[in-house]
């Protein structure tokens, strides 16, 4: 696989594991930051980057959907 995932939080800090129920904040957080703030205040950007490398782009996508998925 080789992504350093963080596979210990979900995207909307709920205390699970990533599942489907982060799809939204994942899809909010790189496209609308303030309202990603506003809707998931204990999220913050950084649980968006899936695959470690200190930004969220599209490279995350597929680590996300394979943890998803998993
Ligand atoms: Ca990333």
């Amino acid at each position: 696989m080789g992504w350093r995932v963080n596979r210990r939080l979900a995207v909307t800090h709920d205390g699970t594991k990533l599942n489907v129920f982060d799809i939204h904040p994942f899809v909010l957080a790189p496209t609308d930051a303030t309202a990603d703030s506003e809707v998931y205040p204990a999220c913050g950007l950084r649980l968006a980057d899936i695959n470690g490398d200190e930004a969220v782009d599209v490279f995350d996508i597929d680590p996300f959907v394979e943890l998803t998925e998993g």
